[in-house]
């Protein structure tokens, strides 16, 4: 392994990765979606994951039966209402919901020495991981707000990387959806994706599910490629 090439950080997705926001992201959705009289489904939420309230918002709207057509402080009310419900819902959350394998594969990632990173669309962010109980398991948490461009973007994953002090070819990046993925190999970082291999074809790796994050197996993919 040449130093450049050295592993030195790991940084996350959130919602999908660390714990499972997109059935609170739904409901909260699907409330509005109901108040306009909009068709929205579960599978359609799945368009949603990794995208920002506002381009989420949107996509719910092109689902109408007949167009419909808001004026910008309309939209700015509507994703403020689905916002305030989707918080509402998170307050539920528990250490409980990290989804498997997660706190071990952080702990290992940890006691290696490597640097850990969150970079997640949703400005929700840190009070899911305080209500998970896992702030003080990332050295960086990347500020949505400032950043000017969403995913497939690598904006945040570079942002991230600043952060950290590290290089984006010294750092792997972990995703459930496919812009996601499509971020992290813009910011020249080896992607690793959760989640069904036919929705990721630019994952270098592609696992069924978090249980499935091995640090060691990882760390000698990431050597090898
Ligand atoms: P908020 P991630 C994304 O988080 C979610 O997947 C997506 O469904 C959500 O719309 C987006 O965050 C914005 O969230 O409304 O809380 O700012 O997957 O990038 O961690
Ligand atoms: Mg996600």
């Amino acid at each position: 392994m040449s130093k450049e090439n050295s592993l030195k950080a790991v940084i996350f997705d959130l919602d999908g990765v660390i714990t499972d926001t997109a059935e609170h992201h739904y409901q909260a959705w699907k409330a509005i979606a109901n108040e306009l009289g909009i068709p929205f489904t579960r599978e359609f939420n799945e368009k949603l994951k990794g995208v920002s309230r506002m381009d989420s918002l949107k996509l719910l709207l092109t689902q109408a039966k007949t167009p419909v057509s808001y004026s910008d402080e309309e939209m700015e009310q509507l994703a403020d209402r689905k916002n305030k419900i989707y918080v509402d819902l998170i307050e539920t959350i528990t250490p409980a919901d990290l989804l498997p394998g997660i706190k071990e594969f952080i702990a290992e990632i940890r006691s290696s020495g490597m640097k850990t990173g969150i970079a997640s669309a949703s400005k929700n962010a840190i009070a899911v991981l305080t209500r998970l109980g896992v702030m003080d398991q990332f050295d960086v948490i990347v500020d949505v707000v400032k950043l000017k461009n969403s995913k497939p973007d690598p904006e945040i994953f570079l942002t991230a990387a600043a952060e950290l002090e590290v290089e984006p070819n010294n750092c792997i990046g972990v995703e459930d959806a496919a812009s996601g993925v499509d971020a992290i190999k813009a910011a020249n970082m080896f992607a690793v994706a959760i989640g069904n291999s036919a929705n990721f074809p630019h994952a270098d790796i592609v696992l069924s599910s978090t249980a499935e994050l091995n640090f060691q197996e990882l760390a000698r993919a990431f050597e090898g490629n």
